[in-house]
């Protein structure tokens, strides 16, 4: 299958006690609702579990009770007549669901949440939910449980996600080309044409669904002429996948232009306090809603990087997002409104200006004045997912605001899915900053939550690494980071580690051997990659455009405010209050004093914040040239080590898997050697000093 099953291919499980307990239990399903998320669910069990255990499970649609292990016999293939799994909504007509779980159960399970027991009065494992989503991610849940060789013969859980929206946000073009796009081109639109292939749409609903994703926008938050159409011409075809995507739980949402009543005539403007562009919007709204009623809603890039936006009619971003949201709520719909906000045409000779200070400086002043049903779409850091950056200020400081938090899933600037990444690290590192909001106890994943401030809308959201490749993502092992986003957007709580095995285990089966090797090489990825990279949190250091491969001048003297300073004396962009941008000051108390303090500055991010020599001693003990030097050498080797680490895996892995994965870590092993002798070189020649090691630096 080249991975296009990904961690849904339901590798056969080892001969063992586990295995056996799984058989006993599998070989009948109690199922009585005809709703087509149930009858999903029902149909991903059957799969998972011919699959996974060799059995062809019995269906009993019939409301009937299971017979109580006492007169329960064995069958000759291990299955036992007696036991029996069984799922369905609370008070649906499934007497086992109904008898398993009682009132104070049902309490304890969210709209999308399930609850799960191994009963042994009804010789039965019960799923039961609020919804069919529910059901459907309890029965994701039961599988995950087999297919990571977990006991399920004492399973008693109710199971919420911790974050209310978990969404993917694709940068498809109606063209087929997807912006930032490393895994082939769309598989929704090819030549401005929807390409209509519904099974694939259904097999990437399942896999989003298993991971814990309810909400897709199916188009480029750039959107070009023929994407403004997607709300009035085209709105059948995207109803067609908002279908599909409803059966697995998925609710669809579409990027808008703001300026859409002008380009599709009629209005001669787009300002949001115009009553013609109100009654527009509103217009559009009431007409998706017809084909679509469970719509999610707009996302919408304004005023930024070109795009039209509120501030050509002299109004503000609230101004905008509201005047949108009030065309949607009647319908329940709602705006994510992004904070990707910045001049992208500064003089890079004003020292003074400070793209990181922008997104702050656009939305902090306009917290409150946001209707309810608007979310602000924050970047996790000041720039541009960069390998490196600090948390974004903009978290702590809007109080009064829905608000989600975006990452990139696609590895723009980390290796392209070409270099293995595991971004998982990353994300849980930025979830668990402390912003000092509320004192101590407000870490940015309580905030995107909705927990700190008691918001109506919070969650994630994430930019997808997917393409019509054979195996979604290219680099196989990007798809670590797709299925780890979805189940840290749905708990954070779960650790990089755990996630990782959960992925390899159902990825490439259970042995652990190859769980070892392969954790190992994504856990240790993103500390990889970043060392032979832009060092110390300057970031950048790529050529201009696509954004691959180095280049530590490309965009040193543009307007897109990315800038490292580098001379013959020192390196590092000075935002402190003191003698820089001031932008440090966007913190919170001692975070702020951190970042401006260069003695308390984590190294990591020094070069964010301070413009210093190249003498300067670090806490690690290294000065700064050296430690380029070190973990330049030391990355371009570690890369190798990657490739080496998974050739002990050969015959180990299928075949099909080992050869995609051995050729990326090839090409990663080859261009961490290029990225190390640009960064080293050119640090050599500018500073003038010798590598204390005497390697050879060209
Ligand atoms: C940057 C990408 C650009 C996107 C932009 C955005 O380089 O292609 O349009 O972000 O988020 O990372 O809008």
């Amino acid at each position: 299958d080249q991975g296009y099953n990904a961690w849904l291919s339901y590798p056969e499980l080892p001969q063992g006690s586990l295995q056996e307990q799984y058989v006993k239990w599998c070989g009948a399903v109690s199922v009585t609702e005809t709703d087509d998320t149930v009858q999903a669910a029902l149909a991903e069990w059957k799969q998972g579990v011919a699959s996974m255990l060799g059995i062809e499970v019995q269906v009993q649609a019939e409301a009937a009770l299971a017979d109580t292990a006492a007169n329960a016999p064995e069958h000759s293939d291990g299955t036992s007549a007696g036991h029996v799994i069984a799922f369905g909504t609370f008070g649906s007509g499934n007497p086992l669901i109904n008898s398993v779980f009682a009132e104070a159960d049902i309490r304890k399970v969210g709209r999308e949440g399930f609850a799960i027991r191994t009963s042994a009065e009804h010789n039965c494992i019960a799923v039961g939910a609020s919804a069919p989503a529910g059901v459907l991610y309890g029965v994701f849940h039961l599988l995950r449980l087999i297919g990571t060789l977990q006991p399920i013969a004492a399973l008693d859980e109710a199971v919420n996600p911790v974050n209310s929206l978990r969404m993917i946000n694709h940068w498809d073009n109606f063209d087929g080309s997807v912006e930032r796009g490393y895994a082939g081109r769309s598989f929704f639109y090819e030549n401005n044409r929807f390409i209509g292939d519904m099974e694939r749409v259904r097999d990437y609903a399942r896999l989003m669904s298993s991971a814990g994703i309810n909400a897709i926008a199916i188009n480029n938050v750039n959107v070009h002429a023929l994407e403004t159409l997607f709300i009035s011409e085209y709105l059948p075809q995207v109803a067609e996948i908002a279908d599909k995507f409803r059966v697995y739980g998925i609710r669809l949402f579409l990027s808008v232009n703001f300026a859409g009543p002008m380009q599709e005539g009629g209005v001669g403007t787009a300002d949001p306090l115009d009553p013609g562009v109100r009654t527009w919007w509103q217009n559009k709204a009431a007409e998706i809603y017809q084909v679509i009623p469970d719509f999610g809603g707009f996302v919408v890039k304004a005023d930024s990087e070109n795009r039209p936006g509120p501030f050509t009619y002299g109004r503000d971003h609230a101004d905008g997002a509201n005047m949108l949201a009030e065309a949607l709520e009647p319908f329940g719909g709602i705006v994510i409104w992004r904070c990707f906000v910045y001049n992208c045409k500064q003089d890079w000779r004003d020292r003074k200006t400070d793209r990181a200070r922008a997104a702050y400086d656009h939305f902090k002043p306009l917290d409150g004045r946001f209707k309810d049903n608007v979310i602000l779409q924050i970047k996790n850091g000041p720039m541009d997912f960069q390998v490196r950056e600090p948390v974004s200020p903009l978290f702590g400081a809007l109080t009064q605001t829905n608000q989600i938090i975006e990452f990139q899933i696609a590895q723009e600037y980390t290796g392209q899915q070409r270099h293995v990444c595991y971004l998982v690290p990353q994300w849980k590192e930025v979830l668990e900053f402390q912003t000092l909001a509320k004192g101590e106890a407000s870490p940015v994943k309580r905030i995107v939550d909705g927990s700190l401030w008691g918001n109506r809308h919070s969650g994630i959201a994430a930019v997808s690494n997917t393409g019509n490749d054979i195996n979604w993502t290219g680099h196989l092992l990007a798809q670590a980071n797709l299925y780890g986003y979805g189940r840290l957007a749905w708990n954070p709580e779960l650790s990089a580690e755990a996630i990782a095995a959960e992925w390899i285990a159902l990825t490439f089966g259970s042995n652990p051997e190859v769980a070892d090797v392969i954790s190992r090489i994504l856990l240790d990825s993103w500390e990889i990659y970043e060392s032979y990279t832009a060092p110390l949190g300057v970031g950048w250091m790529i050529n201009p455009e696509h954004h691959y491969g180095p280049n530590v001048d490309g965009y040193e003297y543009s307007q897109w405010g990315t800038y490292h300073y580098a001379d013959n004396r020192g390196i590092g962009v000075d935002r402190t209050v003191k003698t820089g941008t001031g932008y440090s000051a966007q913190y919170i108390g001692s975070n702020a004093a951190r970042y401006e303090s260069l003695e308390e500055c984590p190294d990591e991010l020094l070069l964010f914040f301070h413009h210093v020599p190249y003498t300067h001693v670090l806490h690690s003990g290294k000065t700064v040239i050296q430690h380029i030097y070190d973990t330049h050498f030391e990355g371009a080797q570690r890369a190798e080590g990657l490739l080496s680490s998974w050739q002990t895996l050969k015959d180990k892995v299928r075949e099909d898997l080992y050869v995609q994965v051995e050729q990326r870590l090839t090409g990663q092993a080859a261009h961490a050697k290029e990225w190390r002798d640009q960064i080293n070189t050119y640090f050599y020649r500018k500073s003038g000093i010798e590598d204390q090691a005497s390697r050879t630096i060209y």
